[in-house]
C-alpha cells in the first residue's frame, strides 16, 4: 500500500467515524428517546465533570409566604440565580384530578416546565402515587400485596393501566412552543431501600419491584412516551448489593441516586460520604450518571449548612445534581432552600457561586 492509498483509506475511515459522530447511538435507556432527551443525557454526563447542578423542588410554584405568583422563586430571590434543575411532583395525577397532593395544579406544572425548558433548565418529576390497593396515600404501608396487585394478572391491574394512561397523556402534553417534547428526568418509586412507601423494601420482593418498574417504563413507552430519562433513587444502604438487588436494569435507568436529609443527629456527613462512594461504584459499573436526588436540612437551623456541611460532601464527587426539597406553602417550617431574608441566604449564595456548583446561567445548552 503506497502512501496515497494509505491516506485515502485513512480519509475514508475518518469520514466513516465522522458520520458516526453525526448520529451517535442514543445513550439513553429508551432506544426511542427523542433527540432532545438523548442530548440531555449526553450533555449532563459531560457537565458532571465540570460541576454539580443545584436544584429545588417546586421552585416556581410556591415558596415561603406565596403561592403561584408570576416571576417569584425563593431560590432565585435569595441568591440571585435560578437553580439549574427544577423538581416537580405528579402525585394524584393518576386519580384524574386537576391538582397534586401538594395542591399544585397540573396545568400550572406544565406551564412551569415549559418555562424551565425555554430557559435551558432541567425538569425532574417525582411521583408520590396513591396506594392503588387500599385507597390510602403513598405512605400507606398497611399491605404488602400492593405491588403484586397492580402487575398484570393482579386485581388492581386495570386501575394501574388507567394510571399509566393518565401519566402518558401528561408527559406527552409537555411541549415547547415549537412542538418539541420537553425532556423530563422521571424518578418514580423513590427511596426504595426504605419501607415508608407502598413500593418500599419490606413491602415487595426484589422481583416485584423490578417488575413494577419495567411494567411502568414499558407501559409508558408503549403509550408513546419517549421524553423521559429514568432516575432510580434509593434511601439508606450500606452496600452496593442493596442497590443491585432491586435495580431494574440498564435498559430502564439513566440516572442513579439517593435521598438524604440532615436531621442534625451528627451522622449525616459520614452517612452521605459512605453512600456516595457506594453510589459512584454502582454508577460506574452500570455506566449511569450519579446524583443526590433529594437533600436538605428541614428549616435550615444551621445558617452555615450549605458550605459547612453540604459542600464538602459534593466537592470532587462527580455528582450530576443535588436537589433541595420544597419550601412548602402548606406546612409551617417545612423548607430546605433559603428564601429572601432567611439567615442562611448568604450561605446558600456562597454555595451556588462556587465554580463547581452550577446554576441555570452556567449550564449552557443541554438539548442539542
Ligand atoms: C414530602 C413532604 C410532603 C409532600 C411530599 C410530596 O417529603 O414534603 O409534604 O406531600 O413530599 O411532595
Amino acid at each position: 500500500m503506497n502512501l496515497k492509498t494509505l491516506s485515502a483509506t485513512a480519509l475514508m475511515t475518518l469520514t466513516a467515524l465522522a458520520s458516526c459522530n453525526e448520529a451517535p447511538k442514543s445513550a439513553a435507556s429508551d432506544p426511542e428517546a427523542t433527540p432532545q432527551t438523548a442530548a440531555l443525557l449526553t450533555n449532563l454526563t459531560t457537565l458532571a465533570a465540570r460541576g454539580t447542578m443545584v436544584g429545588h423542588q417546586d421552585a416556581l410554584a410556591y415558596g415561603i409566604g406565596w403561592y403561584d405568583e408570576a416571576g417569584r422563586c425563593d431560590f432565585r430571590d435569595a441568591c440571585g440565580h435560578y437553580p439549574a434543575l427544577f423538581g416537580w411532583e405528579v402525585g394524584e395525577l393518576e386519580l384524574g384530578g386537576d391538582h397534586s397532593l401538594d395542591s399544585v395544579y397540573f396545568n400550572r406544572i406544565r406551564d412551569y416546565m415549559k418555562q424551565v425548558y425555554a430557559l435551558g433548565g432541567v425538569n425532574t418529576m417525582s411521583w408520590h402515587a396513591r396506594n392503588p390497593l387500599t385507597g390510602g396515600d403513598a405512605w400507606d404501608v398497611s399491605s404488602a400485596e400492593v405491588v403484586g396487585s397492580i402487575l398484570p394478572g393482579g386485581e388492581k391491574n386495570a386501575v394501574y393501566e388507567q394510571w399509566l394512561d393518565r401519566l402518558a397523556d401528561f408527559f406527552k402534553s409537555l411541549k415547547a412552543d415549537d412542538g418539541t417534547l420537553i425532556p423530563v428526568i422521571f424518578r418514580p418509586f423513590h427511596e426504595l431501600t426504605g419501607s415508608w412507601f407502598w413500593w418500599g423494601r419490606d413491602l415487595c420482593t426484589p422481583e416485584q419491584y423490578i417488575a413494577l418498574w419495567r411494567h411502568t417504563a414499558d407501559g409508558l413507552r408503549t403509550r408513546g412516551v419517549h421524553n423521559l430519562l429514568w432516575a432510580y433513587s434509593a434511601a439508606g444502604y450500606t452496600s452496593v448489593g442493596e442497590l443491585e438487588e432491586r435495580y431494574p436494569g440498564d435498559a430502564y435507568v439513566d440516572i442513579v441516586g439517593f435521598d438524604a436529609y440532615d436531621m442534625l443527629t451528627g451522622d449525616f456527613s459520614d452517612d452521605v460520604r459512605a453512600r456516595t462512594a457506594l453510589l459512584r461504584e454502582f454508577a460506574a459499573a452500570h455506566h449511569k450518571l450519579p446524583a443526590l436526588t433529594e437533600t436538605g436540612s428541614e428549616g435550615l437551623k444551621n445558617p452555615a449548612w450549605f458550605n459547612e456541611v453540604l459542600y464538602p460532601l459534593l466537592q470532587g464527587q462527580g455528582l450530576s445534581y443535588v436537589m433541595f426539597w420544597r419550601n412548602a406553602h402548606d406546612i409551617a417550617g417545612h423548607f430546605y432552600a433559603a428564601w429572601p431574608g432567611h439567615a442562611s441566604a448568604p450561605d446558600m449564595t456562597r454555595l451556588v457561586e462556587r465554580d463547581d456548583i452550577l446554576t441555570l446561567d452556567e449550564i449552557g445548552s443541554l438539548y442539542q
